[in-house]
């Protein structure tokens, strides 16, 4: 459908792997999953329907701990579950990336499943393949039910098995309508955001617990695992992944210190996921940083084994990179680096995103080559977008034209990675819709689509025109042309 974009582009006619087209276009190979994500605490709402239980972040937020912001409401998807469906097929999006709150499945994070709360993940499923939307279910991101948490939380071992109990009740629920899976959304931010840095939920300041919460978050990813493949009736056809969101760490300075405090952030922040999920066993240089703070007593014989079942693809949520560099008590507790207390990780200066993370595009290929060469399964994207103050202009239109320049030169990154001969599949935007931030609440906007809190009124962005011009053809020109459609909503 015409989206009166106004954009002209050519569509490609020769198939074939990654190819330039006219005036300089590239090409998407065929096959190659284009789309948009969100998750549920971020969009749905609704957290006192289907009998859903209190997730942590529900504490978290009603604590203040979310700039007096909560998810109570959110984008009210739950409710408008239909619309937004709706809005995504106007755009043209091929996939869509959304997570299952796990308490609105089981209000107690154990038991027998609530059927309420499966009900409506199925009616979401079947309104996007009613549209033609390939849906990415993700398991689990971030919203532990807060039951589980009074009983522990990740840092047992027990939140873990029960994961994988919740991860049979979704595979036999869904499985004959969902293909693509993955575990456990970004367990670095789970693990180290919320049990060592106390910046989000559950807000528990104890590297210990944090380091034993990391393993569990992976535990729970292997056991998940095994458990999806024996309830999915799709058998071998499935896709399950996990999502990480590895980090290039650059060295600011040239010193030993300067070098061993990039090795570090290095570690934790990536090395501690990938090698266990694709090799089975942690780096023993990050293990040596983490016994200052924990005896990882936790680590039980077959863990590692458990933790590296084969997988079929890898969700890789990219944004920028960490820039670290040696100082002296930067990252004493509390910090998201347990036992590292002497890194310093700095935003470079003059950021034009309106959380002040940089704008990093080729840090994307490197994360993808890396992966790929470190022998990971086919890639996706599971998350790429940035923040910007977005506003709906006196045209009622929002002209977020560095998110649009974002996207395009992310996609770039990413046709450049294809062309490196990295077994790339698929890339999902951050995000649909305007949404929960977490610890920013409504602060920050990532969405292609503006979503106005006090109405709910959703206006696609100009970047989500143009995105579906993207879409449509299965080509991004060299140098986008700015949008310059008619203004009518799609
Ligand atoms: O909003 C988050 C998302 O939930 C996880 N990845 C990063 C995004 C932006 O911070």
């Amino acid at each position: 459908m015409d989206l009166g974009t106004g954009h002209r582009s050519e569509r490609s006619t020769a198939p074939g792997a990654v190819g330039s087209g006219a005036a300089g276009e590239r090409r998407f190979p065929p096959g190659f999953l284009l789309g948009a994500a969100t998750s549920a605490y971020q969009i749905e709402g609704g957290v006192d329907l289907d009998g859903r239980g209190p997730s942590i972040w529900d504490t978290f937020a009603a604590a203040g701990h979310a700039r007096g912001h909560t998810g109570e409401v959110a984008a009210d998807h739950r409710r408008r579950m239909a619309e937004d469906v709706a809005l995504m097929a106007r755009l043209g999006l091929p996939a869509y990336r959304f997570s299952i709150a796990w308490p609105r499945v089981q209000p107690t994070g154990a038991g027998p499943a609530n059927q309420a709360g499966l009900d409506f993940y199925r009616a979401l499923v079947d309104e996007l393949l009613a549209h033609g939307i390939e849906p990415l279910v993700t398991l689990y991101h971030w919203d532990l039910p807060q039951a589980l948490e009074d009983a522990g939380g990740w840092p047992v071992r027990a939140t873990a098995e029960r994961f994988a109990d919740y991860a049979a009740i979704v595979g036999a629920a869904l499985g004959d309508r969902v293909r693509r899976w993955s575990t456990v959304n970004e367990p670095w931010c789970a693990a180290m955001l919320g049990y060592a840095a106390g910046v989000h939920a559950p807000g528990r300041t104890d590297p210990a617990a944090a380091v034993a919460a990391a393993h569990h978050l992976l535990l729970g990813h292997g056991l998940a695992v095994d458990a999806l493949r024996a309830a999915l009736p799709h058998g071998a056809d499935a896709e399950i992944a996990i999502t990480l969101n590895p980090y290039p760490v650059v060295a600011l300075g040239d010193s030993d210190a300067d070098r061993d405090a990039a090795r570090r952030v290095d570690g934790l922040a990536n090395r501690l996921w990938s090698e266990p999920v694709l090799h089975g066993a942690y780096p023993e240089d990050v293990l040596d940083d983490l016994s200052a703070v924990s005896d990882l007593a936790h680590i039980r014989d077959g863990d590692l084994a458990q933790i590296a079942r084969p997988i079929d693809a890898l969700g890789v949520n990219y944004y920028r990179r960490h820039h670290v560099r040696h100082e002296s008590g930067a990252s004493a507790p509390p910090s998201p680096w347990p036992g590292s207390p002497d890194v310093a990780v700095v935003e470079p200066p003059g950021a034009p995103t309106s959380n002040g993370w940089a704008v990093e595009p080729d840090g994307l290929t490197e994360v993808l080559v890396r992966l790929s060469r470190e022998g990971a399964p086919p890639l996706y994207v599971h998350e790429n977008g940035a923040a910007f103050a977005d506003v709906v202009d006196e045209d009622g239109r929002v002209h977020d034209e560095a998110r649009r320049r974002y996207i395009a030169d992310h996609l770039a990154a990413c046709l450049d990675a294809l062309d490196a001969g990295v077994d790339l599949r698929g890339y999902m935007v951050w995000s649909l819709l305007d949404n929960f931030e977490w610890a920013e609440g409504y602060t920050q906007r990532f969405g292609i689509v503006h979503v106005d809190f006090a109405t709910q009124r959703r206006t696609p962005k100009d970047s989500a025109l143009w995105y579906a011009e993207v879409v449509r053809t299965g080509t991004l020109a060299a140098e986008p042309a700015r949008p310059a459609g008619d203004g009518r909503r799609p």
